[in-house]
């Protein structure tokens, strides 16, 4: 979406391409964090009815241990000790605040006996109305790996890496908008808006999954007013998309998509195209065949249509209705392409367009809700009606995300997510994400779904005293809730500023999870990068 540019005074130069640091990703072998509070939870925390209440907060250190050991497998050297995990329950009953929460901890609910080591994914950390006076605490185990009791383990841990910053210069303009795509072969590309000069568009890319980042690229403005709102996207072949909106008017009302491509890992980039006439916001993604690439943007009407051949040619636009912001668009390697919108934030439903065969003909769009909530257009920063989409690799498991103030929710944006297991058939109704238990702002989610059908989503987090900071959460099935929220960044900045970025990217590429988002630790925003290895394992 427009912004208008904050550094027009600058002068008008190609951006210099500065040398990356290539931070290596540290992975910590931490795998579970530990709650505050002192009183250690053995297995007997874990209780197989997940609405017994903590009482008094029996302050727990960890929830870790117990909801390691409940969840399939055991912590390496605690044997499979905790036998306890029923099939169903399992709370952590980490009360450090009493009273206050009914949390269930992440990780405490096992899919099946400890002992037995049969556990495969736990179904953790279902939130828990009805938990009654058991704390916030004890951030539940994510851990869980197999123990020496155990054959198999539970949920994979999740630990993120020391985040790394992917905007390589040196001085203090703003960058923000980013998102990220994976492809084959660690190949993975990250696209922000940057002000460090002239506005451009820029983009690193990674070779080996995010371990180490490239210096950047970046695509100019040539022929419009300003640039920004940048779109990535990788083909099944491995070729590179990076997409950016160049405006032709101040005000943001008219523009052109522009395209550069790599075919080979980013050694060369080809010219800058023109590849469709639009007002605002473009989104991209690589279908599952070498060439394939599907681009949207909104207006009225929104649009959408397919290139086959690495974005020379395209075939006929899609009309999507009179979109504001937000067309996530999802292949799959079974033809399935999923693409929810909102549509008409007037009317305010959420619209899903869906094609079977790779995006050669589209079904009749269906409304999957009427009302979407309220979108925070006016608040600093702003929540637009974005919708984020991911899928598994076959398109069967489909989640959408989208942060608004809705009437289940706190009063404020929070962050919403609808899952489907029937291939976009059948829907859930939303299913509220993020666990803070006091209102604060929680938005600009985006989501991945991994090969297992687990859905992995980020967003921005407001609810430690308004700090910007990014969360985390994972389930295996949302029907059954979300394990407890992580945050993901390793320090935090002032959410006192006027621009986000609107969204943030999320993926998965083979076991691991890559997030990327925009920060204000530094200054008015820059770009980092932090990877789960092994978060989206079996
Ligand atoms: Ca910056
Ligand atoms: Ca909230």
């Amino acid at each position: 979406m427009v912004t208008v540019p904050s550094s027009f005074a600058a002068a008008r130069r190609r951006i210099v391409l500065v040398v990356c640091v290539l931070a290596a990703v540290s992975v910590s072998s931490c795998q579970s964090e530990t709650g505050a509070g002192s009183g250690a939870v053995d297995s007997g925390a874990l209780d197989a009815a997940p609405d017994k209440p903590s009482g008094s907060g029996g302050s727990a250190s960890g929830g870790s241990g117990g909801a390691v050991a409940g969840s399939g497998g055991a912590t390496p050297g605690s044997g499979g000790a905790a036998s306890g995990g029923s099939g169903t329950g399992g709370a952590v009953d980490a009360g450090t605040s009493p009273g206050s929460g009914g949390q269930v901890g992440s990780g405490g609910v096992a899919a099946s006996g400890g002992v037995t080591g049969s556990g495969g994914r736990a179904d953790a950390g279902v939130m828990d109305a009805a938990s009654g006076s058991g704390g916030a605490g004890g951030r539940g185990g994510g851990g869980g790996t197999s123990g020496t009791g155990g054959a198999s383990a539970g949920p994979s841990p999740v630990t993120f890496s020391k985040n790394v910053r992917l905007n390589d210069d040196t001085g203090t303009g703003r960058q923000a908008e980013v998102a990220m795509a994976a492809g084959p072969n660690g190949l993975v590309i990250a696209g922000w808006m940057d002000e460090r000069a002239t506005r451009v568009c820029a983009y690193s890319f990674s070779t080996d999954g995010g371990l180490t980042w490239s210096k950047n690229v970046s695509i100019p403005n040539m022929t419009g007013v300003f640039v920004g709102d940048p779109a990535v996207a990788i083909d099944g072949g491995g070729t590179m998309y990076a997409v950016c909106q160049e405006y032709t008017k101040s005000d943001g009302s008219a523009g052109n998509i522009r395209m550069m491509t790599s075919s080979d890992r980013g050694v060369t980039w080809s010219a800058i195209a023109t590849i469709q006439s639009a007002p605002d916001k473009p989104w991209a993604a690589g279908g599952t065949d070498d060439g394939t690439v599907f681009v949207s943007w909104l207006g009225n009407p929104g649009g959408i249509k397919r290139s086959l051949d690495r974005g020379l040619t395209w075939g006929p636009v899609q009309s999507l209705g009179n979109i504001i912001h937000g067309t996530g668009i999802t292949p799959s390697n079974t033809g399935l392409v999923h693409v929810p919108f909102n549509l008409d934030s007037n009317r305010n439903q959420l619209r899903y367009l869906r094609s079977k065969d790779n995006g050669g003909t589209w079904e009749a769009p269906r409304d999957l809700i009427p009302d979407m909530g309220t979108f925070c257009f006016s608040c600093n920063p702003r929540q637009h009606p974005i919708v984020g989409s991911a899928a598994d690799p076959t398109g069967r498991y489909v989640a959408i995300t989208w942060a608004s103030t809705m009437p289940a929710g706190q009063g404020d944006d929070d962050v919403w997510l609808m899952y489907s297991k029937d291939s976009g058939d059948t829907w859930t109704q939303p299913i509220r994400v993020n666990d803070n238990t006091s209102p604060s702002r929680q938005f600009e989610s985006w989501v991945a779904v991994d090969a297992h059908g687990a859905v992995h989503v980020a967003w921005t987090d407001y609810r430690d005293n308004g700090q910007d900071e990014t969360f985390y959460a994972r389930s295996a099935d949302p029907t059954k809730g979300f394990e407890k929220n992580i945050q993901v960044t390793d320090g935090h900045g002032s959410g006192n500023t006027d621009f986000l970025g609107d969204y943030k990217g999320i993926v998965v590429q083979g076991a691991d999870v890559l997030v990327v988002w925009q920060d204000t630790r530094r200054d008015s925003g820059d770009i980092y990068f932090s990877r789960a290895a092994g978060a989206a394992g079996p």
